[in-house]
């Protein structure tokens, strides 16, 4: 194949957000768009990182991802690179890229340098929805800021790309090595299993025979939500194949497009088929539901898990598998180095942090942060309230890690109880915890697709009320009279303890007497509009008073979170689109 230089003009709003840049596809399939995007990485790359590299790319394979793949295998060529690896039919889940990229090795001894995820995660997919992509570096993780805000400056200044327009369509439907000749040399496309290196990876941490035992258990019944995202091919594989648990245990897992027309976000809201198997929300006269339900969003990064009838929040189930990986979990055995959380996730890991005496940080939304710290050797288990959960094993959440982590943990508590009685349930877990640690009543409001201008003006708004507190706390007083008082309130800037570098404006944080904390945030996963998030919580130590309700719980700082921050006002809103 030949290089071919394009003259390409500039786009606006390249800018990678929390997770990559995010558009709708009416936007990525512009003419060079995309080109300009991968180009901008090379450039920032360098030259000398790009030639002879080895790249993963494959995604959750919605819409355009496969035309993508095509384009980018054709500018890789171009600019040098030596290998491309793709996933079957152009999977790979999130974390398996990530795992792909610090395990594979090639059938020439070859290793990944990086590699360019296509999603655009729990996001809704198909020709009128949305498409993603980002890049991550060799240790797996997503490209950390210094090298996002170099792409976003080159997409500015973009005069071309190198793309090989002679070389033909890649099958990446079949498993295999192809080779080309170009100017510089061999290149290869190597089409692999998407899910061999990750069932690898997952046996190497879990003790699988364990958790085969409690899912051949009579007394036990388990459910798998993958939302057609690409969480499906991998719970096939493992819960089915590796772990034996039955096929009709698995919904929408066959891997689709547009995502069946649904939103890949495993949330009360989203995962409506689960939530009404588990015998949660409306009443359910039906059958009896599973002990153990799960979903996954439509990269396969974020988890949801519930018991019977019982949600576990996100920000619980970090802390209560902190509490419990180095008894239930192999890879964990010989102890923590210590965890982590991003700011608005509940204080719920921090209470186990202290209790375990463990190295404890808190670090801004979006995963790239805890990279560093793992790299570094300071962290082994984090969270996010958005769903995330994770480990060292790899530089991403993992939706199917944090799965088998709590069936790990159950099987562990029911180790000598299996085949008769009545399990340790899933809530029992949760009611034990709290029990032990306290409980963070928890709950975040999204108010989706916003006007920009009024979510930026009440953010403002916030800000500026930060520099009188007794002026907040009358205001607070005016509008519920039985919270505590609020003793700081701040934006929230993180000093990276690794390398030093420092994130601003990462959310305006209310902090009360009692430990309680009002947290708004702007989203940075949107492809349009605006959503403010709203997370509030409250933590309660007294047992006696852990078992209420919490939208009932958090009631009094809900309204004072809706009105300190005048978002009725500022919205035109009068409800969130979304409570988690
Ligand atoms: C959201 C979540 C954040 C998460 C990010 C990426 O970001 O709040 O916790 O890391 O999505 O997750 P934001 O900026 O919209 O609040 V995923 O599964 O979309 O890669
Ligand atoms: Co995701």
């Amino acid at each position: 194949f030949q290089v071919t230089r394009v003259q390409t003009t500039l786009f606006d709003g390249q800018k990678p957000g929390t997770s990559g840049l995010r558009k709708k596809v009416k936007v990525f399939i512009q003419p060079n768009y995309l080109h300009n995007f991968v180009q901008s990485t090379f450039n920032a790359l360098g030259a000398d990182k790009v030639r002879g590299a080895t790249l993963v790319v494959s995604g959750d394979g919605r819409y355009f991802s496969k035309d993508a793949i095509q384009i980018i295998t054709k500018m890789a060529a171009a600019n040098g690179v030596r290998r491309i690896w793709v996933g079957q039919n152009g999977l790979l889940s999130t974390p398996a890229v990530s795992g792909v990229i610090r395990e594979r090795v090639g059938h020439d001894g070859s290793k990944a340098n990086g590699a360019f995820i296509l999603t655009a995660s729990h996001n809704p997919g198909g020709p009128h929805e949305d498409f993603g992509i980002k890049y991550n570096m060799e240790n797996g993780g997503p490209a950390p800021e210094s090298v996002t805000d170099k792409i976003y400056e080159n997409t500015k200044t973009i005069k071309e790309y190198l793309i090989a327009e002679g070389l033909p369509d890649v099958d990446i439907s079949t498993v295999a090595v192809t080779s080309f000749t170009g100017p510089e040399g061999q290149f290869d496309v190597d089409v692999f299993d998407s899910t061999s290196d990750y069932v690898k990876l997952m046996k190497s941490i879990f003790d699988f025979e364990s958790i085969k035992s409690l899912l051949s258990s009579p007394n036990f019944s388990f459910c798998y939500d993958a939302l057609h995202g690409v969480a499906g091919v991998y719970a096939k594989r493992i819960f089915v194949e590796e772990l034996g648990a039955v096929e009709s245990s698995l919904l929408n897992c066959i891997p689709k497009e547009d995502f069946g027309g649904g939103h890949p976000d495993p949330n009360l809201t989203y995962a409506k088929e689960l939530v009404a198997r588990m015998g949660l929300g409306k009443a359910n006269n039906e059958s009896e539901p599973p002990e153990f339900g799960a979903a996954a969003d439509g990269d396969a990064d974020r988890n949801m898990v519930l018991g019977k009838r019982f949600f576990v929040t996100p920000s619980d189930s970090v802390a209560i598998i902190a509490a419990n990986a180095v008894e239930a979990i192999p890879y964990f055995s010989s102890g923590l180095k210590g965890v982590a959380r991003s700011m608005p996730t509940s204080a719920a890991l921090d209470v186990v942090a202290k209790h375990l005496n463990l190295k404890f940080f808190e670090v801004p939304t979006g995963w790239k942060f805890f990279g560093n710290l793992m790299d570094a050797g300071m962290c082994s288990v984090c969270g996010e309230e958005s769903f995330g959960t994770g480990s060292d094993h790899i530089r991403e959440k993992d939706g199917i890690w944090a799965v088998l982590a709590w069936l790990s943990i159950l099987a562990y508590k029911n180790k000598d109880n299996l085949g008769a009685g009545k399990l340790v349930a899933v809530e029992d877990i949760v009611r034990h915890h709290w029990s032990v640690y306290g409980r963070h009543y928890y709950t975040r409001y999204d108010y989706e697709n916003v006007d920009a201008g009024g979510a930026k003006e009440l953010m403002a708004h916030l800000v500026k009320l930060q520099s009188s507190l007794s002026e907040v706390n009358k205001i607070i007083k005016g509008i519920r009279s039985d919270v505590s008082n609020v003793v700081h309130a701040d934006e929230f800037e993180y000093k990276d303890p690794v390398d030093g570098s420092v994130s601003k404006h990462q959310g305006i944080r209310y902090l009360f007497e009692d430990g309680s904390r009002l947290v708004f945030r702007l989203s940075g996963t949107g492809s349009e509009g605006a959503t403010i998030r709203v997370y509030i919580e409250q933590y309660v130590k007294d047992s006696s008073k852990t078992g209420r309700d919490s939208q009932e719980a958090l009631a009094p700082l809900v309204k004072v979170a809706i009105k300190l921050s005048k978002l009725e006002e500022f919205t035109g809103r009068s409800a969130p689109t979304v409570i988690t």
